[in-house]
């Protein structure tokens, strides 16, 4: 698949940025992490699963289809087995069993790219240090489980598959969670802890229920242009949270806790809620409900909490837009990055 299929998702979540000023710093932060000395990772073929071990260093791997093999590939001066690759699988453009990936203390990167079919489950842990973490159009058959630590911990899903469950848990820091154009058949559960969290389900399809726990902290969620089959399940914690639906249905039932804090809950455009919905905003004092025009509850709705039935445009633009801290500013800045790894 060439990187054209995603230019249009790019150009969506880019909206009004300079990017211009981004490239410069992002190119000079690579150039100084070169630099560095960023440690081995042993990958190990095991049975028919991929196992990847990192160091206590930062380490950077991509794992992707070269001449029709899996090669896994050290960045920014890791290694892999002591040497700059690793070919995993020959002939073949899918892992027969499991990928198994700890990459250990430090900031680590780990980038899975296009075509790669992983026939069993994936589970990246990663309990020390920042990690970021892509998948860009890999089918994965099995369950996804991904488990990260206490530092800012980035994941992002992109034209990607999960037949069985999902489930990413991130724990403390400043986490985000970005999934887009993407499938999971079995549940989706996603754990951000607490900090301030950012989580985007862009342009997807769930197949059975979705589960949002955003933990304490000042919380922004974004669900756009998905289908939910089953059930949705938000709960956004303490801190002033907001979570927005934007041209969403949701099939089964819908309960979304705002619980303390000045929360704000929005929905835009067409928003569908099939079955009961339950919408509360808890115990703060100026919680704020804004439900489109187009938003629609076709069985019972218990709308609670709320003490304002209105979110300013401009607020809502801050939370996603904004040049610096804007949920999908980030989110782009986070596919760039997965871009360049795989590039
Ligand atoms: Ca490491
Ligand atoms: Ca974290």
């Amino acid at each position: 698949m060439s990187s054209d299929h995603f230019a249009p998702l790019r150009r969506m979540f880019r909206g009004p940025r300079v990017r211009t000023c981004w490239r410069w710093k992002t190119s000079a932060e690579q150039f100084e992490v070169r630099l560095l000395p960023a440690g081995n990772v042993t990958a190990t073929i095991v049975g028919d699963n991929l196992v990847l071990a990192g160091d206590a260093e930062d380490n950077s791997v991509r794992i992707e289809v070269d001449g029709g093999n899996i090669i896994v590939t050290g960045l920014d001066g890791t290694t892999i087995n002591g040497d700059p690759d690793f070919e995993a699988v020959t002939g073949s453009t899918n892992i027969a069993g499991d990928l198994v990936v700890d990459l250990g203390k430090g900031d680590d990167k780990l980038a899975v790219g296009d075509t790669i079919v992983i026939e069993g489950d994936v589970r990246v842990t990663d309990n020390s240090g920042a990690t970021t973490l892509g998948f860009r159009s890999v089918e994965i058959q099995g369950d996804l489980l991904v488990k990260t630590g206490r530092k800012n911990d980035r994941i992002s899903l992109v034209g990607t598959s999960v037949a069985g469950d999902a489930k990413i848990v991130t724990h403390r820091g400043k986490d985000l969670v970005s999934i887009s154009q993407s499938t999971v058949t079995g549940a989706l559960d996603m754990a951000t802890g607490r900090g301030t969290d950012g989580v985007v389900v862009d342009d997807s399809t769930l197949s059975d229920s979705a589960r949002l726990d955003t933990g304490r902290g000042r919380d922004a969620a974004l669900i756009r242009d998905t289908t939910i089959a089953e059930n949705l399940s938000a709960k956004t914690g303490r801190g002033r949270d907001f979570l927005m639906l934007d041209d969403t249905t949701v099939e089964g039932e819908t309960e979304a806790l705002m619980q303390q804090g000045n929360d704000a809950f929005v929905t835009q455009d067409t928003v569908e809620f099939k079955g009961d919905a339950v919408i509360r905003g808890g115990r703060g004092r100026k919680d704020a409900i804004d439900l489109s025009a187009g938003t629609t509850f076709d069985a019972g709705q218990k709308v609670r909490g709320f003490r304002i039935e209105s979110v300013p445009t401009s607020l809502i633009d801050s939370i996603l837009d904004d040049p610096d801290t804007g949920l999908l500013t980030l989110a782009a800045d986070l596919q760039d990055e997965i871009d360049d790894l795989l590039a």
